[in-house]
């Protein structure tokens, strides 16, 4: 079960403007919204007011601003009652086209991925952390990045020029890098893992039954929506830390992430190439332990 607060509509139509040079009374009919941006949170109100203020922001201050001047955010909260729908009611209240769907039976970081691209209302669609580590100045540049011979946009972390943040912990970066080697037979998307990436409605639509269990919903997306390494717009961007709260993240996502892998391999090549590569690993390890391994040890 769910239930969305949106007064946006009635409320962002007043002739009012918002702190910079944001003005939600220019926002046209919410049926032709052309960019979406989804938001899952689980307790991350503390974050929710910088996040959509420096979004609008951004959108305002953009050469091309008035791409957005419909833009809506969309934030798929898990339940969490720390205040999250009274911020996204303010905001509202202040003119943002901002609102908020609350689940009350499910949880799941890429279930609420899928169902705010399913809410959403625009033709290009972004996906986001709440809690800024993607930094909102970055959005335009993504969601512009999308059109019909780019129907998958990515912010990557592996770029020329890129930096992560000196403070993310050293297990986070190689965690992130074995994983992401690990799926480069399925993309060749230099960051499968980010979560900062987008999809235009049309390729999501079309895509094959996307594991809401999963962990990694871009690596999913680009796989079961068949992207081709020409239709990936790259966009690098330093990776912050997290503004207020916890890492969501606990130590099953490396298992979650390894069945995900599984699905997918077969779900691309089918189950016998996936048991070949198994019996071909076990050799290959059996092989090292007999003769590297067991003979130094014992
Ligand atoms: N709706 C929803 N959002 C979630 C869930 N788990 C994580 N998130 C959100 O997904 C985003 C990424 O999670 P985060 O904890 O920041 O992961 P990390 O950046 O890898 O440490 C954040 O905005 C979280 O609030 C969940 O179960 N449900
Ligand atoms: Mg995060």
């Amino acid at each position: 079960m769910s239930y969305s607060v949106d007064m946006s509509t009635a409320k962002s139509r007043r002739n009012q403007s918002v702190a910079g040079s944001f003005d939600p009374s220019s926002s046209s009919s919410s049926t032709s919204t052309s960019c979406s941006v989804i938001v899952p949170a689980f307790r991350e109100n503390a974050n929710l007011r910088p996040l959509v203020t420096r979004l609008f922001q951004a959108f305002a201050s953009h050469p091309s601003s008035s791409e957005f001047k419909d833009a809506e955010v969309v934030i798929v909260d898990d339940n969490s009652r720390d205040g999250s729908e009274e911020t996204v009611a303010a905001l509202q209240s202040e003119g943002y086209n901002v609102r908020i769907v609350v689940r009350t039976t499910e949880r799941g970081l890429s279930s609420a991925v899928v169902r705010g691209f399913r809410e959403a209302r625009g033709q290009r669609m972004l996906c986001m952390d709440a809690d800024l580590q993607h930094p909102p100045e970055a959005v335009p540049s993504l969601l512009l990045a999308l059109g019909e011979s780019k129907p998958f946009v990515l912010g990557t972390r592996y770029a020329e020029g890129v930096e992560m943040d000196k403070d993310w912990p050293l297990h986070r970066r190689i965690i992130s890098s074995g994983a992401r080697m690990l799926a480069l037979p399925l993309t060749p998307a230099s960051d499968p893992m980010s979560g900062f990436f987008g999809i235009t409605k049309q390729k999501f639509e079309l895509a094959g039954p996307v594991n809401a269990q999963g962990f990694k919903i871009a690596l999913d997306l680009l796989v079961k929506a068949h992207i081709p390494a020409n239709g990936i717009a790259e966009v690098p961007f330093s990776f912050g830390l997290r503004q207020e709260g916890e890492s969501k993240l606990d130590s099953k996502v490396m298992i979650k992430y390894l069945e995900q892998l599984v699905e997918l391999y077969r779900y691309k090549f089918g189950t016998l190439p996936l048991v070949l590569a198994l019996v071909l690993l076990l050799v290959v390890a059996l092989y090292v332990w007999t003769t590297l391994v067991y003979p130094v040890l014992f």
